[in-house]
């Protein structure tokens, strides 16, 4: 399962948790403003704006899982299994495939507002990048530092959705997402006050009784509750040092230990989690085992250059020993 959110302080904030039992060698990837995007249909991109994200790079190419432009937009893709329906090319519209949405989008554009407009004739089409790369059921949360869009290539079509929560999990589909938020408007951060019947007597026995259930499995739906009351009641300093520790708790109130959630003959974990300063351009992520925060700057990058640039991840765990 995955989570995605964004989230303001001073600097705006985009990250996601990759919660998977398998993972592909991800490199967090700048590719410059020269780097050509080239794609299946529609006019390759010889100049672009600059991105940095995690990525897997296969034949040059970098598959995006999720990325931030120059700009300050961002965009992942998370998994939308038996939803996602893409489509066979149509000519009069922008025919693009699911490994190229996030480098079309992030490559021109700069607001949410621009991306709503653009994604009016967009086709997401059921073109694969390769064998070893097959197609994968995505949906998608755009967000810039005020807006989020979550898109969503179904079989009635195309839908595109604004995103006021600004988080995104799995299935089932946005709008019902949305909906279900509706069950849980009693919750609350302060102290339940009695409302149960006249003449009864309770006791507030412990803090966070207020939220009690606020669903704690990991379920891509409970998740989605979970990551937006944690961000929405979100309070933080303005600093990097504590914009950042914020963000990476509430994608900590949803992430994945071993063993909690079984896949096959595994369990899925939260391979990376991830947080884009997108005012700054820097990419910071955790990993399962390791729980120092590295970051990379794409501003210390030759962002003219047509060169990809990769760091793969670190990910073992960075002890700091005092004795
Ligand atoms: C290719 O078409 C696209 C690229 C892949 C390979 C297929 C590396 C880039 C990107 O779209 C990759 C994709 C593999 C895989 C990824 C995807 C980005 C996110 C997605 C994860 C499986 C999503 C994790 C998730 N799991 C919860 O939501 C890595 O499709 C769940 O419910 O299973």
């Amino acid at each position: 399962m995955c989570t995605g959110v964004s989230y303001t302080t001073r600097d705006h904030y985009f990250g996601r948790n990759l919660d998977l039992n398998y993972s592909y060698a991800e490199t967090v990837a700048v590719t410059p403003r020269s780097f050509p995007f080239e794609f299946r249909s529609a006019p390759t991109l010889t100049t672009h704006h600059a991105l940095i994200g995690m990525a897997t790079i296969s034949d040059g190419y970098p598959l995006y899982y999720d990325a931030t432009n120059e700009k300050g937009l961002s965009m992942a893709g998370l998994n939308f299994p038996g939803n996602a329906d893409y489509k066979p090319h149509t000519d009069g519209l922008t025919n693009i495939t699911p490994f190229e949405f996030i480098p079309w989008v992030l490559g021109q554009y700069e607001t949410v507002a621009e991306v709503a407009e653009a994604l009016a004739t967009l086709n997401l089409v059921d073109v694969a990048f390769s064998d070893a790369f097959p197609l994968a059921p995505l949906h998608w949360i755009i967000s810039d530092r005020t807006a989020s869009l979550t898109v969503e290539s179904v079989a009635e079509g195309l839908k595109v959705y604004d995103n006021p929560i600004g988080v995104l999990t799995n299935n089932p589909t946005f709008d019902m997402q949305l909906f279900r938020l509706n069950d849980y408007m009693h919750l609350s951060v302060d102290p339940p006050e009695q409302r149960f019947a006249p003449g009864v007597t309770f006791d507030v026995y412990t803090q966070g009784m207020g939220a009690i259930g606020l669903p704690g499995d990991l379920s891509s739906a409970s998740r989605f509750v979970k990551a937006a009351f944690t961000k929405l009641n979100s309070v933080s300093g303005s600093s990097e040092s504590e914009s950042l520790s914020q963000f990476f708790h509430i994608l900590g109130s949803v992430a994945h230990p071993r063993g909690s959630v079984r896949a096959g003959d595994t369990y899925e974990i939260t391979v990376y989690s991830s947080c884009c300063n997108t005012d700054k351009g820097i990419y910071y992520y955790t990993t399962y085992e390791n729980s120092q925060i590295t970051g990379v700057d794409m501003r210390a990058e030759d962002l003219d250059g047509s060169r990809l640039v990769d760091y793969p991840l670190i990910k073992g765990q960075q002890i700091r020993m005092l004795n």
